[in-house]
């Protein structure tokens, strides 16, 4: 058992084998273990058990699904370290084969015994994104997460699904109602050692299980953006208060690329 969790699929270089690469670009969501050297794993969980037992409060989220904390790196060094972390960047950047920039990072914990599943949905359409390639974001368990404890399932290859209306992630059935033909794909589920992380793509379509455990479930998200990407104008929690015209770039500090 020992062994099996300090598996690491990342090479010295910070690189990861050809082989996910091309599973990332087929299916859309690729799982990279050992992303986290053992070491970092429980100093990253207590810093993000510490910045949720001060900020609960501040969640985004409140039916009770997650507790859900954004851009945590603009207030905790321990977290900001987690998510500037150059591995990370320059895997995401591998997978992408492209320039990104950071787009936000999010706590997202599982309270123990919430029973409550995120329901499938894409993550783009709820984004004020233009003029961009495809998006990603690599969730990290700071704790195992195994399927009763809420790991994430994915829709393999649905990452050509562009073009749906924002889907509601409370509700079971509305990304199938948006795209009936997604429906009936095979769903993936990919339980997490910690230090173990998914990439998926803005437009994969996943959800997350129920924790029905008595530990909570800590997931740290990093979202990367095409380097280029413009503002499109709708609403959204990170960029409503900067002021922004529809066009500008999302870039300078709000936006940074620390592992370039
Ligand atoms: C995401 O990271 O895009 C998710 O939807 C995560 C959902 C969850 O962790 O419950």
């Amino acid at each position: 058992m020992t062994i099996e969790h300090s598996v690491s699929d990342v090479d010295a270089d910070g690189r990861v084998p050809e082989e996910l690469v091309a599973a990332y670009r087929e299916y859309g969501f690729v799982r990279v273990r050992g992303v986290l050297e053992p070491g970092r794993i429980e100093r990253f969980r207590a810093g993000a058990a510490a910045f949720l037992a001060a900020h609960r409060t501040e969640s985004l989220e409140r039916q009770g699904v997650f507790s859900q904390l954004v851009n945590v790196w603009q207030r905790d060094r321990t977290l900001r370290e987690l998510t500037f972390d150059h591995r990370l960047g320059r895997i995401a950047e591998q997978l992408a084969g492209f320039p990104l920039r950071l787009w936000h990072d999010q706590m997202l914990v599982k309270e123990p015994h919430n029973n409550a599943a995120t329901e499938f949905h894409q993550d783009r359409p709820y984004w004020p994104h233009a003029a961009d390639r495809l998006p990603l974001s690599a969730w990290i368990a700071l704790v195992d997460v195994p399927p009763e404890r809420g790991c994430m399932t994915f829709l393999p290859s649905t990452q050509d699904r562009t073009g749906l209306r924002p889907q509601d992630l409370h509700h079971e059935e509305d990304l199938f109602e948006t795209d009936p033909s997604l429906r009936w794909i095979p769903r993936v589920t990919v339980p997490l050692r910690a230090g173990d992380c998914t990439f998926h793509s803005g437009y994969t379509g996943h959800m997350a299980l129920p924790n029905r455990t008595d530990q909570a479930r800590f997931a740290h998200v990093v979202i990367y953006m095409d380097e280029e990407t413009r503002y499109g104008g709708t609403s959204h929690v990170v960029t409503d208060p900067l002021g922004l015209a529809v066009g500008d770039r999302l870039d300078g500090a709000t936006f940074p690329r620390p592992w370039a």
